[in-house]
């Protein structure tokens, strides 16, 4: 039954898939240019609400792990955010600062602001913020918030901040421009005030 032509292609046949299958993985697995079904990695969102309960953040004080975001929603009248330090509230903590603008609202409206606010928490470090309405002297009564504060020393707390705050005498700053963070359409206006 030897047959030396068909012992021949065989062999042929044998070596081609036995060359050919190791080649075909090795392009499959390291051609960066492959299209994936993989998708973006959930982050968790926190939301905070300006303008809930009178001139404060709600909540106001927030445990955020690095990654994910913080979104600020508006109720009326006119709140903003701006990122501050613990020892200067009510004034920007450097030009790089975020900022949200301000959100005009109508009082009775029922409606939060259009838009939200998201900033990213980048590191561990605590992220000081207050409302930068000078009609009325938010900050100053009272409406700033913080990103991780360090709770072991209480030196640095939300509480210590506020007394500082309260003996701010000039006007808050804001930024020149909406920065630090994105202003995108609210995914619920309507969740009330
Ligand atoms: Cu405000």
């Amino acid at each position: 039954m030897h047959n030396p032509t068909l012992s021949l292609i065989l062999t042929a046949l044998l070596s081609l898939s036995a060359t050919a299958a190791p080649t075909t993985t090795a392009v499959t697995n390291s051609n960066p240019n492959l299209p994936t079904r993989s998708q973006p990695a959930p982050r968790t969102t926190h939301t905070v609400v300006a303008g809930r309960g009178g001139l404060k953040f709600e909540p106001d004080n927030i445990v955020a792990e690095v990654g994910s975001v913080i979104e600020f929603h508006f109720l009326p009248a006119n709140h903003s955010v701006v990122e501050s330090s613990f020892s200067n509230p009510c004034q920007p903590k450097d030009r790089t600062s975020f900022f949200s603008g301000f959100f005009p609202v109508p009082a009775g409206s029922g409606k939060q602001s259009d838009e939200v606010f998201q900033v990213e928490v980048r590191d561990s470090r605590p992220i000081w913020f207050y409302c930068a309405q000078n009609n009325g002297n938010h900050c100053q009564k009272g409406m700033t918030g913080v990103v991780n504060q360090n709770f072991d020393n209480q030196e640095f707390s939300l509480r210590r901040h506020r007394e500082i705050a309260a003996g701010v005498t000039e006007p808050s700053g804001v930024q020149r421009y909406v920065q630090g963070g994105w202003r995108i359409p609210n995914p619920n206006p309507q969740s009330g005030v």
